[in-house]
């Protein structure tokens, strides 16, 4: 059932932020819900996911949430209880009337959970990305939001219900995620106070923490040592990235999973002001690209015009049926223009 989502025309569509309480009032209104985020999630998409699962169970709901992908296994301080993917629930896919989706710029990102939808799912559309495409009946979108947990607290806020710990550990490793542990520029007074509401019920920080970053296999180390010795720069140390092919994987023995967050470590460069990561994927010729960046520059509009997007300084794109020589190349004069037009 593959569903044409392209040509609907919602009839309550909101731009901007959204009404937050027009929205909370018509989460009240359905009795089955699909819940969802984009495929390769993190921390931000999948904390934001359960919390608002919970959320809806609180309200009465009946609940199902789904992803393409398997629950991470560096967010085991989070419940995997109610994850199921896609395939495992091929043969008796739940009834539901709507669909949430939190941390999700368009739903093409959804992937094949998409094949779920059909032309009545009524969609709730929570984001923080600047790239988000309003593509929600109902659309609570606020892109200065650091995390979409941050986004998702509002919610709670506004249907004023009190945090239970296992909802405040959720958004903890939400906004933790996304600020890159309070460390990024996205990171707001309103982050810093959020994060003390949420240890005030009671989280557990330090498991938290290491559980988020003592995540270290001696594989990851393995293949973190290669990729570290292969970093090329351009434009006098401005750009900085890195090629993962997939034989990196099979002789590391490490996974897709472990390359998360080995960006960042192009960013720790001095001079870096833009980074960016090729990697292989398990598809034949799909090359995942994520950005990073630093002061003004803007890797959204990088991304963007690859048909991706993101963030001001953390975005991706994704090339298909190119090699990733190519690909490497078409970023680096893209990034070349970007700095001569300076
Ligand atoms: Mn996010």
């Amino acid at each position: 059932m593959e569903t044409d989502l392209k040509n609907r025309t919602p009839t309550h569509r909101r731009k901007g932020a959204g009404d937050l309480k027009a929205f909370c009032k018509a989460l009240k209104t359905y009795d089955h819900y699909l819940l969802s985020c984009h495929v390769a999630p993190e921390g931000d998409a999948i904390g934001s996911i359960l919390a608002m699962n919970s959320l809806l169970r609180r309200l009465g709901k009946k609940t199902s949430v789904v992803s393409e992908d398997p629950f991470p296994e560096r967010l085991s301080c989070l419940s995997s209880k109610y994850w199921k993917q896609v395939d495992q629930i091929r043969a008796a896919p739940p009834r539901f009337q709507a669909l949430v989706l939190a941390d999700c710029p368009n739903l093409d990102r959804i992937g094949r959970v998409k094949q779920l939808l059909n032309p009545d799912t009524v969609i709730f559309n929570i984001d923080h990305h600047i790239s988000n495409l309003y593509f929600g009946h109902y659309n609570y979108v606020r892109p200065e939001a650091a995390a979409s947990g941050e986004v998702v607290f509002d919610i709670f806020k506004s249907l004023r219900l009190a945090l239970t710990k296992e909802e405040a550990t959720n958004l903890y490793v939400a906004l933790s995620t996304d600020t890159g542990s309070f460390k990024y520029s996205n990171t707001s007074a309103r982050s810093h106070l959020m994060a003390a509401e949420l240890i005030r019920c009671g989280i557990r920080l330090e498991q938290i923490n290491e559980g988020l970053n003592a995540t270290y296999s001696l594989s990851k180390i393995n293949l973190y040592s290669r990729l570290f010795s292969r970093v090329r720069t351009a434009e006098n140390g401005r750009i900085a990235w890195v090629v993962l092919k997939r034989e990196d994987l099979r002789d590391s023995g490490a996974t897709y999973e472990d390359t998360e967050g080995f960006i960042d470590f192009l960013k720790y460069l001095r001079e870096v002001k833009i980074a960016f990561f090729l990697i292989e994927s398990s598809q034949d010729s799909e090359i995942r690209v994520s950005f990073r960046s630093k002061d003004d520059y803007d890797v959204n509009k990088i991304a963007a015009s690859f048909e991706g997007g993101g963030h001001k300084k953390a975005a991706g794109c994704t090339f298909r049926g190119a090699t990733v020589e190519e690909a490497e190349r078409i970023i680096l004069e893209r990034l070349r223009r970007e700095f001569s037009s300076r």
